[in-house]
């Protein structure tokens, strides 16, 4: 490994200790305090239809977390959300090729086996899909530790030429698209640009908290983009392909492609960008109570910026701060609880909002720039309860 390599990795592990300033939690590891304990139960939330719940997993489903019953930091791979546009292919570990291909020196040929020999690394990442919402309480969320290989030694193995400026990765599951009245089939495809795609913590991954990529996941391989969006994540990784223009498939121009009403230059426009990096996000997801004494746990989420604090105000009432999983690393999620001291009876409005180290306060919605598409849903979240 080159001195610049060993420095950015350095970098990395350094700034993965990401929570200047906030408020630890003494004594018990965080996470303990999180399974619900003896005799602790759901607060009822008001907002939460009697009939809701989590669609269990099946073959070719779609899933999603009952976000009130998170009680672990990495969340267990048969509860992971699952969403997938065409198919889940199944592909024979033994017959798996990942290719780099295009503007490079050597294109490269990779079985599974050949990828785990190489130098391994691990990282917490949680994410969420570009299309989470509050109709499913933002249960298209996970986080999870992931292990495998640095994209960017890949791609210095492979040796990217300079015309080569764009980075595309396919999976092997594929379907059909009409583009101007044609119907043709095309692979599930992302991209980025290779600044992007250099950065040391992106991870071709094989394993999913410990054991190999399940089928639904992604195996035998996908991409890990810490701190984007779910759908940069291209799941049954086949393909790496460098070359010397934008890639303008479906999930990078069409679909994912976020609408919003912007400043662009001083002109207000309506601007049109592909869905990446996570936006600044916390909800809460549940109440629990115990002994007569309440709390309020909820998460939060974003590209990996440090934050500064984590406030709940209950019906509009001063902003309290939270207690933050302090082991929380860079780009996991980071889950927060208060002690709610004083609730009475009846039914009260709570909501969270996260501030990170630039002063970046998560929007309201009304602060929400008007955005008609259904990507990157990331306003205050008022959640109702019914204190009994
Ligand atoms: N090959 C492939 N990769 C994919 C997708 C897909 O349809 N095909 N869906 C993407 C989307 S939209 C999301 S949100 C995440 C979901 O990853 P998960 O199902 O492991 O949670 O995978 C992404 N990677
Ligand atoms: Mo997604």
């Amino acid at each position: 490994m080159s001195e610049e390599q060993e420095a950015s990795r350095r970098e990395v592990l350094k700034s993965g200790l990401a929570l200047g300033g906030l408020a630890a939690t003494a004594g018990m590891p965080f996470w303990s305090k999180l399974a619900l304990a003896q005799g602790e139960e759901l607060v009822p939330f008001t907002d939460v239809p009697e009939t809701f719940s989590a669609p269990p997993v099946t073959a070719g489903g779609f899933h999603f977390l009952d976000t009130r019953y998170i009680d672990s930091f990495y969340t267990p791979n048969d509860d992971f959300y699952i969403v997938q546009h065409y198919n889940q292919p199944e592909i024979a570990a033994d017959d798996y090729r990942l290719r780099i291909t295009g503007l490079v020196d050597r294109t490269l040929e990779l079985t599974l086996a050949a990828l785990k020999n190489r130098d391994k690394f691990e990282i917490d990442a949680g994410f969420e899909c570009g299309g989470n919402r509050q109709e499913m309480y933002h249960g298209l969320i996970g986080n999870a530790k992931w292990g495998g290989v640095r994209l960017s030694d890949l791609l210095n193995d492979a040796g990217v030429k300079n015309s080569g400026i764009e980075v595309v990765f396919y999976g092997a599951d594929k379907g059909i698209e009409n583009i101007r009245q044609i119907d043709i089939e095309q692979a599930f495809g992302r991209s980025m640009h290779i600044d992007d795609a250099m950065r040391s913590d992106i991870m071709v991954a094989y394993e999913m908290n410990g054991v190999p990529l399940p089928l639904y996941h992604g195996a035998p391989v996908r991409l890990i983009v810490p701190g984007w969006y779910g759908i940069a994540n291209v799941k049954w990784l086949e393909n790496i392909h460098v070359q010397d223009r934008r890639y303008m498939g479906r999930f990078m121009a069409r679909d994912y492609v976020t609408l919003s009403k912007i400043d662009v230059g001083g002109v207000v426009r309506w601007d049109e960008r592909s869905v990446t990096r996570i936006q600044l996000k916390s909800s809460i997801v549940r109440v629990t109570r115990r002994d007569g004494s309440h709390r309020v746990t909820g998460f939060v989420l974003n590209d990996g910026t440090p934050l500064k604090s984590i406030e709940i105000s209950i019906d509009g009432g001063l902003w309290q701060e939270a207690k933050i999983d302090a082991e929380s690393t860079k780009y996991s999620w980071k889950l927060f609880y208060l002690d709610w001291n004083d609730a009475s009876p009846g039914e009260h409005t709570l909501v969270s909002r996260v501030t990170d180290i630039n002063g970046q306060v998560q929007a309201t919605a009304e602060e929400m720039p008007e955005k008609p598409t259904r990507w990157e849903n990331y306003a205050q979240f008022p959640r109702t309860v019914l204190i009994s």
